[in-house]
């Protein structure tokens, strides 16, 4: 049986949404700017534990709120499929406190006006470019208290350029979705070994 985990990522201008994606399923890094400007879907097949999980990773560009409703998110192009997705990657950089409000914005709009029934929805939320940590503009312990203890959400930092945490996000979200068969043995360790026998495949 395939089950397919829609996550969308979302975040400000540059925080590195695509980088953490491409990182992910490439195993690729760019120095250059390359801004998102249309939604971007990528539909990687996982196996884990000789079963097939499809993802649907949707990169989005910067949003400038979170659509209210259907109605909303299907007129506007970069927003489709945003309100019906399975969990939501929201990144800032470590380094920018606005995309760190940003972040908080878009948290508290997803709040307010997801479907009802669906609020359990998971949000992690991710501190990138933690390779230019001199730079943090917010204490580590702050952000990730608030985080976890607040808004209750999972909290981690990676950093796309060097492939730090990019799998351990991705195993975690698939524990936060309830990954059924993923129950007995840490997640993390599951989907390495996947990764490493299996490897990401776009299909
Ligand atoms: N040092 C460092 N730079 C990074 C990291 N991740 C991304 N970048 C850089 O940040 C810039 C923006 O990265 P993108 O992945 O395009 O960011 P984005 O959030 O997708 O940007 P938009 O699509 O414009 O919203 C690029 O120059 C990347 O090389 C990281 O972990 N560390
Ligand atoms: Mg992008």
């Amino acid at each position: 049986m395939v089950t397919t985990f829609k996550v969308a990522v979302l975040g400000a201008q540059g925080v590195g949404k695509s980088a953490i994606v491409r990182q992910f399923l490439y195993n690729e890094f760019s120095e250059a700017c390359a801004p998102t400007k249309t939604r971007r879907v990528y539909l990687p097949a996982v196996v884990m534990n000789g079963h097939v999980h499809d993802l649907q990773i949707m990169d989005f560009p910067p949003i400038t709120s979170f659509p209210v409703n259907t109605l909303q998110e299907w007129a506007d192009a970069c927003c489709r499929g945003l309100r019906s997705v399975h969990a939501y990657i929201l990144v800032y950089d470590i380094c920018c406190f606005d995309s760190f409000e940003y972040i908080k914005t878009i948290r508290q709009q997803i709040l307010e006006t997801r479907v009802i029934g669906t609020t359990e929805t998971p949000i992690i939320i991710v501190g990138n470019k933690r390779d230019l940590q001199r730079g943090r503009v917010i204490p580590r312990w702050n952000v990730s208290n608030l985080v976890k203890k607040t808004w209750k959400c999972g909290y981690i930092e990676c950093s796309a350029k060097y492939n730090w945490h990019i799998l351990l996000l991705f195993s975690e979200l698939l524990k936060s979705v309830g990954c059924a068969r993923c129950k007995h043995v840490h997640t993390a360790i599951r989907f390495q070994g996947a990764l490493r026998r299996n490897r990401c495949t776009i299909m």
